[in-house]
C-alpha cells in the first residue's frame, strides 16, 4: 500500500543522513517508513503510492490557507516569471516588511531570513550586542531551531528522539543558556537573581509548541515581561509558530503582552523557506549596516519568498479567517473529546486556536515534565492507526498539530471517525 514511500526512504538512505533532510520526518519515535509526498492541494496531501491523507502538519504549521492556495502559487509563479534570486534588495522585501510593522506594534523595523533557526540565532545575538551581556535564559523543551545556544533542553526533534545534551555545542556556549522551567515564574526569578546583569534576554515560545502544544498558564508571559524590564534584559517572543497562527497579531496580540523583539517564519513565507525577526527601532538599529551586530544572507528577502508571504498574509489580513478556524478547532475538539470519553484511554487535549495536540497522559499537560509522562508508545501506535485511516498527523508525541482554512466540515467528521476506528485499533 505504501510500497513506493518504503522504497524511496530506501534509496533516500544511501544519500542523507537518516534518509531525511530534518530528524523527525524520519518516523523513528513512531515507527513504520515516513511518506515521500507526491502532491497536495487544500486540505489533501497525496503519498508517492498516491494515497490521499487529510493532512493536519500543514508543513508543520505555514499553510494556515491549506496547500497549494491559488493566490500563493500564482504570486510565486508570476515573481519567478523575473527571476529567482538577485542578492540584491528587491520592492517584495519592502511590502512584507511593511505589512508586518503594520500589524505588530511592537515591530517598527524587520530584518528577513532565510529560517527560524536563523531568525531566533539572530536576535539572540542582537539582544547580546544591544545589552552587552553574555546569558540568555530558554525554556526546557522549548525549540528556538538548531543554532548552537539553543540545543539544550531542546523540544521538537531533539525531544521527540531522546538526544541527551548537546554533543557539537560547546562547552562556553552551553554554559551561557540558562534553563528555566516552562510555565514557573519562580525559576525564572531565580536565574535573574543568580545572575544579576549578566542576562541579555528571556527567549520564549508563547505558547509552547515544540513539545507538544503547552499554552502559557494565566501570568506566565506578563511575569515574564516584568522580570525582563526589572532586570534590563530584552524579552523575545518565539512567534515562528504562532506569528499569523492564533490571532493575526500572534500571540502578542492573543495575550497582551509585548516583547522586545519578535521572531517570526513559517506562515510569512506562506511555505517558501522564511523567517524574520524585529522590534523597536532603537533596537533594531545596532544591526548592520546602521550597528555593529553583523548578520547577513545570500538568500535573505529572496523574492518568491517575500511574494508567497506578502499573498498569505494579505489574505489573512483581508479576510480574518481566525473566529473560523476557532470554530472547526472547537468542532474537531468537541468530537474528539466525545470520542475519549468511550474508550478508556487518558488523552490530554491541548490546545490554543488552530494548533493542538493530544497527549496520550493520566493528568494535563502544563509543562515538560507532565508532557513527558505521556505514552509515547501508544501515540505511535495511534500515528499509525490513523495514518491507515487517511489521517496525516505530525510523527511525534511531541510536535503541535495544525488545521487550515481548507480543512472542511467533512474532513473535521473524517477525522473524528478515524479517532474513533484508531483507538479501538489500539486497545486490541
Ligand atoms: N518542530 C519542528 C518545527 N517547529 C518540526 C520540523 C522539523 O524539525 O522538521
Amino acid at each position: 500500500m505504501r510500497d513506493t514511500s518504503r522504497k524511496l526512504f530506501d534509496e533516500a538512505k544511501k544519500y542523507m543522513p537518516g534518509g531525511v533532510n530534518s530528524p523527525v520526518r524520519a518516523f523513528r519515535s513512531v515507527g513504520g517508513d515516513p511518506l515521500f509526498i507526491s502532491k497536495a492541494a487544500g486540505s489533501r496531501i497525496h503519498d508517492a503510492d498516491d494515497n490521499a491523507y487529510i493532512d493536519y502538519v500543514c508543513s508543520w504549521g505555514p499553510l494556515i490557507f491549506g496547500h497549494a492556495r491559488y493566490e500563493v502559487l500564482k504570486a510565486v509563479a508570476e515573481t519567478a516569471k523575473n527571476g529567482t534570486s538577485f542578492g540584491a534588495s528587491t520592492p517584495g522585501e519592502i511590502m512584507l516588511a511593511k505589512i508586518i510593522t503594520g500589524i505588530y506594534p511592537s515591530i517598527d523595523k524587520v530584518r528577513m531570513v532565510n529560517s527560524g533557526t536563523e531568525a531566533t540565532m539572530s536576535a539572540v545575538r542582537l539582544a547580546r550586542g544591544f545589552t552587552r551581556r553574555d546569558k540568555i535564559i530558554k525554556f526546557d523543551g522549548c525549540y528556538h531551531g538548531h543554532s548552537d545556544s539553543f540545543l539544550i533542553k531542546a523540544g521538537s526533534g531533539a525531544l521527540t528522539l531522546g538526544i541527551p545534551g548537546n554533543p557539537g555545542v560547546t562547552n562556553g556556549t552551553a554554559a551561557d543558556t540558562l534553563i528555566a522551567k516552562y510555565n514557573h515564574l519562580d525559576t525564572v526569578r531565580e536565574l535573574f537573581e543568580a545572575n544579576n546583569e549578566q542576562i541579555a534576554c528571556v527567549i520564549v515560545e508563547p505558547v509552547a509548541g515544540n513539545a507538544g502544544v503547552i499554552p502559557p498558564v494565566e501570568g506566565f508571559l506578563k511575569g515574564l515581561r516584568d522580570l525582563c524590564t526589572e532586570n534590563g534584559a530584552l524579552l523575545i517572543f518565539d512567534e515562528v509558530i504562532t506569528g499569523f497562527r492564533i490571532a493575526l497579531g500572534g500571540a502578542q496580540e492573543y495575550y497582551g503582552v509585548t516583547p522586545d523583539l519578535t521572531c517570526l517564519g513559517k506562515i510569512i513565507g506562506g511555505g517558501l523557506p522564511v523567517g524574520a525577526y524585529g522590534g523597536k527601532a532603537e533596537i533594531m538599529d545596532t544591526i548592520a549596516p546602521d550597528g555593529p551586530v553583523y548578520q547577513a544572507g545570500t538568500l535573505a528577502g529572496n523574492p518568491l519568498a517575500m511574494a508567497a508571504g506578502y499573498a498569505t498574509v494579505s489574505l489573512l489580513k483581508n479576510e480574518n479567517p481566525y473566529p473560523q478556524l476557532e470554530k472547526k478547532a472547537q468542532l474537531l475538539e468537541d468530537g474528539l473529546k466525545d470520542v475519549n470519553s468511550k474508550f478508556d484511554i487518558p488523552i490530554q487535549m491541548n490546545r490554543v486556536g488552530s494548533m493542538s495536540c493530544r497527549f496520550f497522559a493520566d493528568e494535563p499537560v502544563t509543562d515538560l515534565d507532565t508532557a513527558m509522562k505521556s505514552d509515547t508508545e501508544l501515540f505511535g501506535k495511534y500515528f499509525n492507526a490513523m495514518l491507515d485511516n487517511g489521517i496525516y498527523m505530525a510523527p511525534s508525541q511531541f510536535e503541535a498539530g495544525f488545521i487550515s482554512v481548507a480543512h472542511s466540515n467533512d474532513d473535521i467528521e473524517r477525522t473524528i471517525d478515524a479517532h474513533e476506528k484508531a483507538l479501538g485499533m489500539i486497545l486490541n
